[in-house]
Formats: structure tokens, C-alpha cells, sequence
């Protein structure tokens, strides 16, 4: 199916007849070939019920699907477009490099250039490494952390989500939390034992911990802006007070920043919060939505890495030349400081929308944003950890993911993930979502 070239104009958000048919039809083939009929779980609709919608394309800050309904996008495929889809600027990237060779399994001066470009938003990772997904990074990172200290414990926080890895799928956010799964069955119980979960903003629970085994830690990941359990604000002092507290213990800090990276500031978290960790994942952005995830952090550390070290990793199309042409594309672009500043005043003009569009139909909720990712929890009390935000409506969130959708609105099918804006959601877009929002808040 030749996807044709979207005019933005035949983007607009569609009627409330959505028709689905032809989505429905290619979900029941999906489903006979793929598990659950997709290639990822919270994309199934399992969280909010109802069939997922197949795209045929986007542009900016829309989605066209199957059946020509159209979407003002806030998933924009889990974070990484943000500059929204198909940018004009990606496209000719991937589209000039390939014409010049997709892969060769060696070094190019694109991964080069574009480990600079990383290193000038992130100071703290004076060596990285390119892979392939976030998933790879994290996995990397605790290995290398495991490698650097001879230790073999790790400690998570309830609710954080780092990618399929073994020792992180235990007690995990994002799919994890949609679906109420403690943990990963294929998981050896040996393994999972050798991960401590504590709740994130809780310092004194983590002090406890760390002077319990601190010696027997290896590292600790946190996303320090949760998104997979929903947006998660880290109250004054936790992050520092982490650093605080793994540095006596020589425990390997690692900043899982695949979401939060040149999201909540150019420089990820540990600019906005102003932490040194000694380790940095990221994913996401820097691809611009090709495959391509990132770790790096202090050089005696990353030095540990083969071919200098004896922590192994290694990967088939780590630094592929589209990923990095992409990656070169964006980050150039992030330089321009307007960027952020027009993305914190649409995300704030939203999220008040959202607000007064709730409190006009007398509806409790709570918005947890950080720079332009939030979630809207369906809850009257603060949402600070897993615990807080699984105390959440989940059934009035997939009545208002239904009513958004028909009205054009295409929100993350589950209440444990975040929402993001591109630099391409104008303010016709988000007067449009807070007007659908006073509607589908009414429904409720
Ligand atoms: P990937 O392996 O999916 O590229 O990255 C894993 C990952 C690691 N760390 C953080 C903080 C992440 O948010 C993710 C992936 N995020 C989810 C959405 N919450 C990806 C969507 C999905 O699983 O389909």
C-alpha cells in the first residue's frame, strides 16, 4: 500500500462516525501471525478495551489510520518525534543516507559526530556507546555497572519501567502497570531476587536500603522523571539526595533518561535537576523514531566496555547510518532554545485547558507534567509514586481515551503512560483538544 503525501490540510481531527472496519479486518489477520496482533503490548488497546486502530500515515501532528479517520497525535510513537511526523528534515536525512548505504557493520564518521552531539547536551557521559533501543541501553548500563563494581544486587523503583530486561521486569511500569503484572514469568527467581524495589520519592526508603546492603549494590536505575507509571514529579532533594547516598557506597548511579532526554530539558533531567549521575540511558529522541538507544557516563566506567574492557556487549546495526544521520538532524535543531520555550507554553496551555475542562464537569483529576510530557490521572489525591497512581479511575481513563478518540484525539491507550507534544502541535490543535476534552469530560 503506497502511503501517499499527506497535505497537512486533510489532517483535521475526524468526525465522531468513526468507522473502523478496515482496522478490524487487518487486526483479526494481525492477530493469527502476531501475539495479541501487534508487536508491542500497550499498543493492543488492552488497557482501555476496544479494537487498536492501524496507521496508514502521518504528518506533524496528526495520524491518518486505515479507515481515513484522522488524529491530533499526543502518543507521537511513545516520545521520540518531537518535532512531530514525518519532519521534513528526517525524512531527507533518512532518504540522502540511504541512498548512500543503510549499514555497513563499521565505523562511519555519522556515529562519531553524533556521540558529540550527545555529549554536548549530557556532559556527564564522557564515553557512550550507540545500540539499538532503549531496552539495549538499560540492559547494557546494569551490565557494565555489575562488570565495574563486582556486585550483583540492583535497586529499581516501584512503577519505573527501563525496557524488557530480565532483572528490571519486576514489579515494572509502563505495560507492566497497564496490565497489572507484579513481574515477567521466564524471569529465573534467582535473578529477580537479586533486584530491590523501593518506591520512588521516598528518600528515607532508600536510605534504608542503602545502609542495609549498600555494599552488595551494584547500581541503581531510576527514570528520574518517571513516565511508566504515569508522569511522576520527583519531589525536592530525592534525585540529589540519590547521588547523595549511592556516592559513599560506590554504588553506579544510572539515569534512565530514554524518555525524559532532550524531553524535560535539552539535557534531560540532570540538567533541569542538576545531578551528576555516573551512568545515562537514552533512547527515543535521539533516533527521531529510527531504532536507536544510547548509554555512557564517566570514562573509567565506560572503559570497562569491550574492546577496552571485559564487560562485553556488541550489536549488528548499533550506529546505523540512518539512526545517526537522523540523530545529527535533531540535535542540531535542539539547539534552538525556542524550541523548548514553544513546547512549555503549548504543554502548559493544554494541561490548564485539561484542567478547567475536568473541574467544568466536575470531574477530580490530577496532571503530573514535566516540560511537555504529563498524564492525566482520573484521581482527587496527589499522584507521587506507583502506589498513588494505581489508585487511579483506570475505568473512567479508558471511557475518556473512547471519547477523546472519537472526537480526534489520540491519547496513549493506558493511564500509566505519558503524553507528549511536538513542536508541530499548534495552537489550533490544542484548542481543539481542550474543546474535545470539555465534551468527552461530560460523558464520564
Ligand atoms: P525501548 O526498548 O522500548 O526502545 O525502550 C525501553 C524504555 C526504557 N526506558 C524508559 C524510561 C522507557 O520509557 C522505555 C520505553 N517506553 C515505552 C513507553 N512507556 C515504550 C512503548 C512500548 O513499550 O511499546
Amino acid at each position: 500500500m503506497g502511503v501517499e503525501a499527506l497535505r497537512y490540510a486533510d489532517l483535521s481531527p475526524s468526525p465522531s462516525d468513526m468507522k473502523q472496519n478496515k482496522s478490524q479486518k487487518i487486526f483479526e489477520t494481525a492477530k493469527e501471525v502476531l501475539p495479541g496482533g501487534v508487536d508491542s503490548p500497550v499498543r493492543a488497546f488492552g488497557a482501555v478495551g476496544g479494537d487498536p486502530l492501524f496507521i496508514k500515515a502521518a504528518k506533524g501532528s496528526r495520524l491518518i489510520d486505515l479507515d481515513g479517520n484522522r488524529f491530533i497525535d499526543y502518543v507521537l510513537s511513545w516520545g521520540p518525534l518531537i518535532f512531530g511526523h514525518a519532519d521534513p528534515a528526517v525524512v531527507a536525512a533518512v532518504a540522502k543516507t540511504a541512498a548512500m548505504g543503510t549499514s555497513f557493520g563499521a565505523p562511519t564518521a555519522q556515529e562519531v559526530r553524533l556521540a558529540e552531539w550527545v555529549r554536548s547536551y549530557f556532559p556527564t557521559m564522557e564515553r557512550l556507546r550507540f545500540v539499538n533501543s532503549g531496552t539495549e541501553a538499560t540492559m547494557s548500563a546494569l551490565r557494565l555497572a555489575r562488570g565495574w563494581t563486582g556486585r550483583d544486587k540492583i535497586v529499581k523503583f516501584d512503577g519505573g519501567y527501563h525496557g524488557h530486561v530480565d532483572s528490571l521486569l519486576v514489579k515494572a511500569g509502563s505495560g507492566m502497570a497497564t496490565f497489572g503484572l507484579p513481574g515477567s514469568a521466564g524471569i529465573p527467581a534467582d535473578l529477580a531476587r537479586l533486584t530491590i524495589t523501593v518506591p520512588f520519592n521516598d528518600l528515607a526508603a532508600f536510605q534504608k536500603v542503602v545502609e542495609a546492603e549498600g555494599s552488595k549494590i551494584a547500581a541503581v536505575i531510576v527514570e528520574p522523571v518517571p513516565g511508566n507509571m504515569g508522569v511522576v514529579v520527583p519531589v525536592p532533594g530525592f534525585l540529589p539526595g540519590l547521588r547523595e547516598l549511592t556516592r559513599p557506597y560506590g554504588i553506579v548511579l544510572i539515569f534512565d533518561e530514554v524518555m525524559s532526554g532532550f524531553r524535560v530539558a535539552p539535557g534531560g533531567a540532570q540538567e533541569r535537576y542538576g545531578v551528576r549521575p555516573d551512568l545515562t540511558c537514552l533512547g527515543k529522541i535521539i533516533g527521531g523514531g529510527l531504532p536507536v538507544g544510547a548509554y555512557g557516563g564517566r570514562r573509567e566506567i565506560m572503559e570497562q566496555v569491550a574492546p577496552l574492557g571485559p564487560v562485553y556487549q556488541a550489536g549488528t546495526l548499533s550506529g546505523n547510518p540512518l539512526a545517526m544521520s537522523v540523530g545529527i538532524s535533531t540535535l542540531e535543531r535542539l539547539q534552538n532554545p525556542q524550541v523548548y520555550e514553544r513546547l512549555e507554553a503549548a504543554s502548559a496551555t493544554l494541561c490548564d485547558g485539561l484542567l478547567d475542562a475536568a473541574d467544568a464537569a466536575n470531574i477530580p483529576v490530577q496532571i503530573n507534567r514535566v516540560g511537555s510530557q504529563m498524564t492525566l490521572f482520573f484521581t482527587d489525591q496527589p499522584v507521587i509514586n506507583h502506589a498513588t497512581a494505581r489508585r487511579a479511575d483506570v475505568k473512567r481513563y479508558a471511557k475518556f481515551f473512547h471519547a477523546m478518540l472519537t472526537r480526534g484525539i489520540y491519547l496513549p491507550p493506558s493511564q500509566f503512560e505519558a503524553f507528549f507534544l511536538s513542536t508541530a502541535h499548534t495552537a489550533t490543535d490544542i484548542k481543539k483538544t481542550i474543546a474535545a476534552a470539555r465534551e468527552a469530560f461530560k460523558t464520564l
